[in-house]
């Protein structure tokens, strides 16, 4: 079990475990389990999902995954880790501590408010100027930012899952920092003439690079970062837009052009969710 003085409190709830409490109070393995994997990796170059090992499996198209190499410096991740550093990180669920800059929402109840939502983070300005230049991303306006940090000593992860489709939009965009990762993208069920078991294919995040899913990659196929591939510490921003509902003629436009006009103000500090 890691130390507790070290690595701070544990914040998980439910089925969600981390190296800290599975000692506590033997909570261990209790979230479902897939049988029957394929395992395929992602092929960048070719978009492909490519299978592992030695399996009879076909290579099949992968698309809505967008990866950029080097999207930040050296210099700039030492100087954006930093000044995260300066900031309190709460506990999270699976060993993970967070910051969110985003408005308070509650999604069972598809309710939303301002709270003390101030902005985000000056130092994401030039960063979101950047990645707006990408022809995928030229209509990108976040309107959250959400620090997370990621630790083998409190065996962070994050269980698979689809991001909120009421609220967030269609992209959503993490930069990698710190560390070398693979973020796990599945489906429970199988895939086409595979609808035996889980099917994974494995997306590597160099680190300092930024990843945008979307299309099939944003709502069909489940991400995760799994335990065994946080091999020391992770740190990423994901950065996430406003659905069709918040924007220009959806019937909640008035409430998402407020929040965009906080979130670009660019003056944010973290906030209490
Ligand atoms: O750590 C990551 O790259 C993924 C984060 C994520 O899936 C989430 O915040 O919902």
């Amino acid at each position: 079990m890691a130390d507790e003085q070290e690595v701070g409190k544990c914040g998980c709830k439910g089925i969600r475990t981390c190296l800290i409490c599975e000692g506590n109070d033997g909570k261990y393995n209790l979230l479902k389990t897939h049988t029957l994997k394929y395992d395929f990796r992602y092929d960048p170059e070719l978009k492909l999902a490519v299978p592992v090992g030695d399996g009879v499996q076909e290579p099949f198209p992968f698309p809505g995954v967008f990866l950029w190499e080097n999207f930040v410096t050296e210099d700039e991740e030492t100087e954006m880790v930093a000044k995260m550093d300066q900031d309190v990180w709460r506990e999270s669920q699976s060993g993970r501590r967070k910051q969110d800059f985003g408005p308070k929402v509650n999604f069972k109840k598809q309710r939303i408010r301002l709270g003390g939502f101030s902005g985000l983070p000056a130092a994401s300005h030039k960063l979101v100027d950047r990645m707006t230049r990408e022809p995928l991303l030229a209509g990108f306006r976040p309107v959250e930012q959400c620090n997370l940090d990621y630790d083998p000593k409190r065996g962070s992860a994050i269980d698979p899952h689809l991001d909120d489709s009421w609220l967030w939009g269609e992209h959503l965009v993490t930069i990698n920092l710190l560390s070398d990762t693979v973020l796990t993208m599945s489906l429970d069920k199988g895939w086409g003439d595979m609808d035996q078991g889980e099917v994974r294919v494995a997306v590597n995040l160099p680190r300092r690079c930024l990843i945008v899913l979307y299309g099939e990659a944003r709502h069909r196929w489940k991400h995760a970062i799994h335990r065994k591939d946080i091999q020391s510490r992770r740190v990423c921003s994901t950065f996430r837009e406003l659905s069709a509902e918040f924007i220009k003629g959806g019937k909640q436009e008035r409430l998402g052009s407020e929040l965009l006009d906080v979130a670009l103000s660019f003056n944010g500090v973290p906030i209490n969710n």
